[in-house]
């Protein structure tokens, strides 16, 4: 039963979005992933959006670029929470697409990740989720935990062989 919603407006930021469908698999999340262009076919993004919470999405990542308007359109039509992936890979790199996602209005949030932070995005989508669910908070532990330890080994191997032949 998927219980995160990913949708990107195009085809082209499929590369990118991947990396949030890749990690929830990773903690068996199910997830289902579209494509729906808020400017391009809104009547279609308002029936997926506003159908969400009936087909049992709890969380909802939205990847966009240039003008996206996608996330906060999702935020708009779902009371779930929306979070939302700036994309570079146009003009501006992103900015343009990070200005837009961060700027809803009061009343209208959007949680904003990093320009192309698909994976954090999975990350907290996870977060949220787990916040009901004992085994996926344990499991959020353990990637703590390890990302944790990889940094020590890391150190341990900087402090081991120097800088140069790290
Ligand atoms: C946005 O416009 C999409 O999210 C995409 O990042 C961008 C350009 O889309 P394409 O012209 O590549 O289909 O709506």
């Amino acid at each position: 039963m998927p219980q995160v919603g990913i949708i990107m407006g195009s085809d082209s930021d499929l590369k990118v979005m991947s990396a949030a469908a890749k990690f929830l698999e990773e903690f068996g999340i199910g997830y289902e992933m579209v494509i729906i262009s808020a400017h391009r076919d809104p009547a279609a993004l308002t029936e997926w959006a506003s159908t969400a919470v009936s087909r049992g999405i709890k969380v909802i990542i939205a990847g966009a670029g240039m003008a996206a308007a996608l996330p906060g359109m999702c935020a708009a039509l779902s009371v779930l929470p929306v979070i939302g992936v700036p994309l570079s890979g146009k003009n501006l790199q992103g900015m343009d697409a990070v200005f837009s996602i961060m700027q809803m209005p009061p009343g209208v949030p959007v949680a904003t990740v990093a320009i192309d932070g698909a994976k954090n995005a999975a990350i907290l989508a996870a977060k949220i989720l787990a916040t009901a669910d004992s085994a996926l908070m344990a499991k959020l532990e353990q990637f703590t935990a390890d990302q944790k330890a990889q940094v020590a080994e890391k150190n341990a191997r900087l402090q081991e062989v120097g800088y140069e032949r790290y």
